[in-house]
């Protein structure tokens, strides 16, 4: 059994797919924002159920596509406990394990490239982020980096596991895609045979350049790629749609429409979701994907199409956000005015990993009931 590997071309990040073959429960590792329609795919074609996100560190050249996987596939979010990662449900510790059908992957704490970066061992594969590369290793020149702390993690944990261990790093720049740790252990030339002084003097003269992205990706990866940049109370004017559908609306004027009989209101969260956590009254029922399994609801088009009942404008509400760009997406293929309600009705997660305190419909004090 060997992982499906994935590359994003433009940070040269591999990603990685683990899954149990009977139950089909997947885990995901380092998934790249701008690579998530990719990853939906493979997912669909293997027929795969995402269970976890799972992140190596925050990183500092991409932005995690995990708070949408946990949107769109109903995954939950993993990081390691040390990279400040707030919004991941799942904050791990040494030795952790993640429980995906009747496999397990457990982490283990390599610090060095960041003081938090994990690396996840499972089966024979072990996934080391941007600690040990192939040939290289993660830099240590920023981001809480520490060069002695690599040589800790690299010389002690990673070549501790048995040497015909596959190693799959977070990034290649030279299109390798898979090491062993033996082979490492003998031939990575920035640590094998090398002192510890030896290695920190050869981190501390690589001088190389600050990543393009970094002022943009670490903060928007602190909080699992979500950037809740909506601000409801602001956008009382529509903003138009860039991304194939009418446009994205606050709550506040999304509920100002509805009111006015300009717009109907369509809930696509899960029946679940309506049924446990709140509703709005009088908001139509349309689920995008159905808990649990995330399953598309066969039925969408049908039911929205009916909702616009011959042109009226739809207001789109999921939880977060994330679903309703996807609905509003379709809904427009199918001929509909469909905008997207900016941070759902429970909004993001804050620091906390708890939703309910940074934006969304109930945050505002629109109208909701609870059963
Ligand atoms: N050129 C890339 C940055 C590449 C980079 O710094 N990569 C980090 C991983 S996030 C690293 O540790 N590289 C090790 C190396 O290049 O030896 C960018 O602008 O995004
Ligand atoms: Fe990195």
């Amino acid at each position: 059994m060997k992982p499906i590997q994935l590359f994003d071309p433009a940070s040269s990040t591999y990603t990685y797919l683990l899954f149990d073959q009977a139950t089909r429960e997947a885990v995901i590792i380092d998934p790249v924002d701008e690579q998530i329609e990719r990853d939906l795919a493979v997912l669909r074609e293997y027929g795969l159920r995402l269970v976890w996100t799972l992140e190596t560190h925050a990183h500092a050249d991409h932005i995690t596509s995990a708070g949408k996987l946990a949107e769109l596939a109903g995954a939950r979010t993993a990081a390691p406990a040390g990279c400040g990662i707030g919004t991941a449900g799942r904050q791990l510790q040494d030795g952790d394990e993640l429980e995906f059908g009747a496999e397990r992957l457990r982490a283990l704490h390599t610090p060095g490239h960041t003081a938090g970066s994990m690396s996840y061992l499972w089966r024979d594969h072990v996934f080391t982020g941007d600690a040990l590369l192939i040939g290289g290793c993660g830099r240590t020149d920023f981001q809480s980096g520490s060069a002695v702390d690599l040589y800790r993690s690299l010389t002690q944990v990673l070549f501790a596991l048995p040497d015909d261990t596959t190693v799959w790093p977070g990034h290649d720049y030279q299109g390798r895609t898979s090491s062993t740790i033996g082979n490492e252990k003998t031939s990575n030339p920035r640590v094998a045979g090398k002192t510890e002084a030896e290695f920190v003097a050869i981190m501390d003269s690589l001088n190389l350049p600050r990543p393009r992205r970094i002022d943009e990706a670490v903060p928007a990866n602190l909080t699992s790629g979500l950037r809740h940049d909506a601000d409801g109370v602001q956008l009382m004017q529509p903003r138009t749609g860039q991304g194939g559908y009418a446009g994205d609306v606050s709550p506040q004027l999304a509920w100002q429409w509805v009111q006015q009989g300009e717009a109907v209101l369509v809930d696509v969260r899960t029946d679940a979701e309506r049924e446990w956590v709140g509703f709005v009254p009088g908001a139509l029922p349309v689920a995008w994907k159905q808990w649990p399994g995330m399953a598309m609801n066969t039925g969408f088009d049908e039911a929205v199409r009916a909702a616009a009942d011959g042109g009226r404008k739809l207001v789109l509400l999921c939880r977060s956000g994330v679903r309703s760009v996807a609905a509003a997406r379709r809904a427009t293929e199918l001929g509909l005015e469909a905008y997207n309600i900016l941070e759902g009705f429970e909004g993001d997660p804050d620091g906390h990993g708890q939703r309910g305190r940074k934006g969304g419909w109930r945050y505002h004090g629109l109208p909701w009931r609870q059963n």
